[in-house]
């Protein structure tokens, strides 16, 4: 497998393919469990330069972060079915998943809030002197929230070593960044608080990587927070949390001429790049059928595990009647 390859698209692929198995058995997901198909460029950027120490916090939209970033899926599928085995004993859903291992200690489903849990990381990053940075994810919904202006305030006066990457996923509007947001783009918001802005098009997982690569430099390097703006094109099915079965991911489209979602897709876009440099589809197959197999073999012992125990509920409940 060549070195490119491992670098954006394999990690990009389990998160594609982590999300379709699970559409495949949404019918035994209870509550919501939003996907990440058509963003996982963003996930694959940040994985290729996260380094041991540095953290994440997550929110609703996570699976194509923990995935890319090396999550064991039958775990992580256990909990998001509600079985015992996974890190929560399936008490919590997509909403809350964590794996500390990779450096996500909490997910909030809390619109805005990974934004302040991030700032208090880069905090801990800061004392520790390690040289860790936080990277703190977040929907465009979020930049209205209070929480996110007090988190630039303080990140930026105090100068934390936080990347802050807003996944886009709504169409700019001439006048307004988004429907909600007043702002004339949404960068302006972090650059009102002195936070150097970078915007970059998420749908080309070689751009967004190099957007997110300088931010992480300019983090670690001490010069503060900085931010990211992660534009992509909504994934078809992304209405709602629960998105109705799409057909599997074509990566033979990736060839010939793309229309529509197909010439958005972050994964065929970056196919496609390897294979004008040299990737061949026999070896792109391969590694396909390989996380294929893993992802269904992961979903099929997660399904067929017990589900948690109630009692379950009652841990680490630190009052009670
Ligand atoms: C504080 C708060 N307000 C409202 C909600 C309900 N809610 C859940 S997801 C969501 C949309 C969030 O949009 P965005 O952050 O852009 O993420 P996307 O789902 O588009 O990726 C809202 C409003 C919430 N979870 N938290």
């Amino acid at each position: 497998m060549s070195e490119s390859m491992h670098e954006l698209f394999v990690p990009m692929l389990r998160a594609r393919r982590f999300d379709e198995r699970l559409l495949a058995s949404a019918d035994s997901v209870n509550g919501p469990s939003p996907v990440g198909i058509g963003q996982e460029g963003v996930a694959a950027a940040i994985a290729l330069v996260r380094r041991p120490g540095d953290t994440l916090s997550l929110n609703h939209r996570n699976h194509h972060h923990l995935l890319a970033n090396g999550t064991d899926p039958e775990q992580t599928y256990r909990e998001i079915l509600g079985r015992d085995g996974g890190p929560q004993r399936g008490r919590a859903g997509t909403i809350h998943l964590v794996d500390p291992s990779i450096g996500v200690f909490h997910t909030s489903a809390m619109v805005g809030c990974s934004v302040g849990l991030g700032v208090g990381m880069g905090l801990a990053h800061k004392r520790r002197r390690a040289g860790a940075v936080a990277f703190a994810l977040f929907g465009d919904g979020a930049m209205t929230e209070g929480v996110v202006a007090e988190s630039f305030n303080l990140a930026a006066l105090w100068q934390l070593p936080v990347i802050f990457v807003c996944e886009s996923n709504s169409e700019p509007m001439e006048e307004q960044a988004t429907a909600i947001v007043s702002a004339r783009e949404l960068r302006h918001i972090p650059e009102a608080y002195r936070i150097p802005a970078r915007s970059a098009d998420a749908t080309e997982p070689r751009l967004i990587a190099e957007a997110i690569e300088a931010a992480t430099r300019s983090a670690r390097d001490g010069k503060g927070p900085a931010f990211v703006l992660a534009q992509t094109v909504p994934w078809p099915g992304n209405a709602h949390f629960i998105p109705a079965h799409q057909p599997p991911t074509d990566l033979d489209v990736a060839q010939g001429t793309r229309e529509g979602w197909d010439s958005s897709d972050p994964l065929l876009n970056e196919l496609a790049t390897l294979l004008e440099e040299g990737t061949t589809m026999d070896t792109v197959r391969e590694v396909d059928r390989e996380i294929v197999e893993t992802m269904d073999r992961a979903a099929r012992a997660a399904l067929g595990a017990p589900e948690a125990d109630a009692s379950a509920a009652m841990e680490h409940v630190l009052a009670s009647r």
